[in-house]
């Protein structure tokens, strides 16, 4: 069985990433988004390996410990969705694993919501030799630029990683820019992304993307997962502890 088109590859390879409309059903994108504020700390931080319970427990200790349960089950089973990882492996024709997961809310009325993100290189983290590692990201409200959404440089994973100014991802202090930050070269042009609730982005980790601060009034939770294929190297990271968690 084939997950993807020849088109949806071919210009997967060409831009970079790849937007596939209506993924998620959108009930289960509102169970998914009220599931992950439910486990929200006060200030509505990142938080990362939300499919661990340990990892959950140590970043929101006062949440009901059965709904903490609740989310670590569904995120897994996000990261292991047989049609994503059957997108994947038509992408790379290898065999994946996740190895991240990460919640950025952008709450509506939250200092966190201020943040933005820099243009980065999502593999400047993990740090693949062979540019194979990726992010799918799924909106979980509607997205776009007012509400602090996405941008990305079409092209620009073509030729590795860049120099980066070393930026922390998940911990970054609200009011600065998160994200490896990278002078990105002229030639490539910025694309604003509009994303609807239940739809889904696949970046590869070489794309140079980042994204605007919310000052809306609608929050912009967006849930990212994180893939490669089985048997590549990466770095574990500072905070963030990936770890290979096999799709099949
Ligand atoms: O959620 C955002 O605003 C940006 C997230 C992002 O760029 C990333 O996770 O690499």
């Amino acid at each position: 069985m084939r997950f993807v088109s020849d088109e949806e590859r071919s210009s997967y390879w060409e831009h970079g990433y790849l937007v596939i409309e209506k993924f998620l059903d959108t009930d289960y994108a509102v169970k998914i988004y009220q599931l992950l504020r439910s486990v929200a700390s006060k200030d509505f931080n990142i938080m990362l390996h939300l499919d661990r319970s340990e990892d959950l427990l140590q970043q929101s200790p006062h949440s009901d410990s059965e709904i903490r349960a609740e989310v670590s089950k569904t995120i897994r089973s996000v990261q292991l969705n047989k049609r994503m990882v059957g997108i994947l492996e038509d992408l790379y024709e290898r065999e994946m694993v996740t190895v991240q997961s990460i919640i950025v809310y952008k709450e509506a009325g939250k200092p966190s919501a201020d943040q933005h993100w820099h243009p980065h290189q999502d593999n400047s983290y993990a740090q693949n030799p062979n540019g194979m590692y990726l992010a799918v990201g799924y909106p979980l409200l509607d997205c776009s630029p007012d509400n602090g959404g996405l941008y990305v440089y079409p092209g620009s994973h073509k030729e590795g990683l860049y120099l980066w100014d070393d930026v922390e991802g998940a911990k970054q202090k609200y009011g600065e820019g998160a994200g490896n930050k990278i002078v990105v070269p002229e030639k490539y042009e910025k694309v604003d992304i509009e994303l609807k609730q239940g739809d889904v982005i696949i970046f590869h980790g070489d794309l140079i993307h980042g994204s605007y601060p919310n000052h809306s009034d609608r929050s912009r939770p967006f849930l990212v997962i994180n893939y490669l294929p089985y048997g590549e190297d990466f770095i574990p990271g500072r905070t963030s502890n990936r770890k290979v968690i096999r799709c099949h």
